[in-house]
Parts: structure tokens; C-alpha cells; sequence
């Protein structure tokens, strides 16, 4: 079995239950069990350009630790068909969205190809993803970036609220 995680977040249509939702589909998906999950956390908008001046409603966000012996691919394929189920809709670069469901590792493997890139590429950068993530395994590293509670104690997060 190989070891996974899973970045959750929703910034539509009650978040907080789509994210519950959405582990509890994950966990039910053939070949995996689901380990860890994370509180959820609520996080300001990072890189989502206001659309029309419509303000960007803050997130939910949340990280799982999956057990499985689906591979990285027919796991993302998983994934995604568990964000077409919510509802998930495309219309721009880091539009709003009911739900999405990032694969961030999958044990140490790096995969560069045209529909799946691991470690994710932008997971390192991001509060919303360490924070949860150092909460269910604080000795967990990213291949080629090292050590998470290092990366979290090199930048000064802000606007991340751990929930109950
Ligand atoms: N996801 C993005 C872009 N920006 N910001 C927060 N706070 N949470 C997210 O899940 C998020 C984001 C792209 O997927
Ligand atoms: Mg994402
Ligand atoms: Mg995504």
C-alpha cells in the first residue's frame, strides 16, 4: 500500500460540508483507507483574482492522510470524478469552487507528465496545505523542498484559522 495525501478545499455552497463530503467519498473509494483528517481550516483567498469585483469568499480548506493501492493516476482520475460529482465547474483560473481535491504526494514519487505532477507544484508555498498537513504528520517532507516544518517555519503565514 502506498501513502497519500490529499488537499481538500471549497470556497462555495456551505464549504465546510463539501469538504466533510468529500473525505468521506474519498475514504469510501475502492483499494483506499483513510488514515488521518485534518481540522478544517478557514483561509483567505491566495492567488484568486477577483472576477467583475465580485469578492473571492475564503475557504475551507483541509488535508488527508489516504492509505491505497490505486495508482497515482486512477487515484487523480478518482479524485476528479469525486469534483464532478460536487459540482465542479471550470470557468477561469482558480475561479471559486465547490470543491477541489488536490493529490500532493504519494509516497516519494516525482511525476512530471501531462496530467499529473507530484509533489504537488505549488503545495510548499502554501499555508493552506502545510498547516493541515504538518497537523496530521509533522515529520512529513516534500521531495526535493525538504521538510515541512521547516518550509512553515521559513514563512510567516497569515490568514489561516484552524476550526474546532
Ligand atoms: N486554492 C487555489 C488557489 N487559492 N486559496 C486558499 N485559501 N485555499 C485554496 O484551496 C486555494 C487558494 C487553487 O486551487
Ligand atoms: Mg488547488
Ligand atoms: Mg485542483
Amino acid at each position: 500500500m502506498a501513502k497519500a495525501y490529499i488537499a481538500l478545499g471549497s470556497n462555495l455552497e456551505d464549504p465546510a460540508q463539501q469538504v466533510q463530503a468529500a473525505a468521506l467519498a474519498i475514504a469510501a473509494l475502492p483499494e483506499c483507507q483513510l488514515i488521518k483528517l485534518s481540522s478544517l481550516y478557514e483561509t483567505a483567498p491566495v492567488d484568486c483574482p477577483e472576477h467583475e469585483a465580485t469578492p473571492v469568499p475564503n475557504f475551507i480548506n483541509a488535508v488527508l492522510m489516504l492509505s491505497t493501492s490505486l495508482s497515482p493516476h486512477a487515484l487523480l482520475a478518482a479524485l476528479h470524478a469525486i469534483e464532478d460529482d460536487a459540482g465542479r465547474q471550470r470557468p477561469y483560473i482558480n475561479a471559486p469552487r465547490v470543491l477541489d481535491c488536490d493529490l500532493l504526494l504519494y509516497d516519494d514519487l516525482v511525476i512530471n507528465d501531462s496530467t499529473l505532477t507530484l509533489p504537488h507544484p505549488r503545495m510548499h508555498q502554501r499555508g493552506f496545505v502545510l498547516l493541515p498537513l504538518f497537523e496530521i504528520d509533522p515529520h512529513a517532507s516534500i521531495p526535493n523542498h525538504g521538510k515541512i516544518a521547516t518550509l512553515i517555519a521559513q514563512q510567516p503565514f497569515t490568514g489561516i484559522k484552524r476550526q474546532g
